[in-house]
């Protein structure tokens, strides 16, 4: 008998058919809806491995509902998604997909960024209508990324590549977190600083720690308040980070400028998430780390890290 895996989303055959040869593989083939948590249960009693990704939530009923599974792979750098003790408790190894992601999430934040700061969606979506009948000075105008302060809230790779293309836009870079990067600061001249002041410095802000409870309310309205009224908050790594009716309020009464977002407290994001509502919000469905190439590569670690385990042996990218 075969193991058998249960991936929770369509992929490509390229990744399906090698685990195929040596697995029982079932998968969820709906793009439109996510696998309904009764499938999930069902599947997992039955499985020996289960293929995630960052919205299916891999909790202690789930874990314990897995008699036979070894392995969580998530197709993501973050799983706050898992919960890693009871995964401990259970003697089921969890891994993730580091790494591969980096370059192609730093390039979103700053396409988010730019887009952001310039109005793109807004201008094109002017052109499409009609709206472009004459020109006017100051007519689509924003916020000068060149030039500007940017202030990077979570300093691990994915924060250093966007601070590695700030510096090609003549920015200064301070970045706030938990470890110095001393090297990173001698070599490209980051500046490490504390929140607060941080927050009042800098022209952008992004946000990419990791979801912890730490982190969870890190911007909330006192933040919000340090910041400049002509700043941009930029938030690429998860919804809870930057809380979402104090932005909000921040963004409708003026206390920031404007704010790009990748990410949301509930995801999909509800189209009556008031966020929704505002100009002054860039909003974009968590494609951070959307390219063909990199999604291959998340797909590629997954497979290989589920082969490791149900071959014997102890996966790459380890969290538990
Ligand atoms: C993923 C991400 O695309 O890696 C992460 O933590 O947020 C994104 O890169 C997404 O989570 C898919 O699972």
């Amino acid at each position: 008998m075969k193991p058998i895996i249960f991936i929770t989303r369509k992929l490509d055959n390229r990744v399906v058919a090698p685990l195929q040869e040596k697995f029982n593989v079932r998968m969820w083939e709906s793009e439109s809806e996510s696998v309904p948590r009764a499938v999930l249960l069902k599947e997992v009693a039955e499985v020996d491995a289960l293929w995630t990704v960052v919205s299916d939530s891999v909790d202690r009923e789930l874990l314990e509902t897995g008699k036979k599974l070894k392995i969580v792979a998530n197709m993501a750098v973050g799983y706050n998604n898992v919960d890693l003790d009871a995964a401990r408790e259970h003697g089921v190894f969890v891994t993730n997909t580091p790494g591969v992601l980096t370059e192609t999430t730093a390039d979103l934040a700053f396409a988010l960024l730019l887009a952001t700061a310039r109005k793109l969606i807004f201008a094109e979506s002017e052109v499409r209508k009609g709206n472009w009948n004459s020109w006017s000075p100051m007519q689509y105008t924003g916020m000068d990324v060149s030039g500007a302060t940017i202030g990077i809230i979570g300093m691990g790779r994915i924060g250093e590549a966007v601070a590695r293309r700030a510096k090609g836009f003549d920015m200064r870079v301070l970045y706030n977190n938990r470890n110095r990067k001393r090297e990173a600061e001698a070599e490209h001249g980051f500046e490490f600083m504390e929140l607060d002041r941080l927050l009042a410095e800098a022209d952008f802000v992004v946000t990419l720690a990791p979801h912890t409870p730490e982190t969870v309310g890190l911007i909330s309205a006192r933040e919000l308040g340090l910041m400049k009224s002509t700043a941009v908050l930029i938030n690429v790594s998860r919804g809870g980070i930057v809380d979402e009716t104090d932005l909000y309020e921040a963004l409708k009464d003026g206390t920031i400028w404007a704010a790009g977002l990748d990410v949301f407290e509930t995801e999909p994001v509800p189209l009556d998430n008031p966020l929704l509502t505002l100009p002054n919000v860039t909003v974009l469905p968590h494609i951070g780390s959307a390219s063909i190439k990199t999604r291959l590569a998340m797909m590629n670690l997954n497979a290989q890290a589920i082969t490791a385990v149900l071959e014997g042996r102890e996966p790459e990218n380890r969290i538990v």
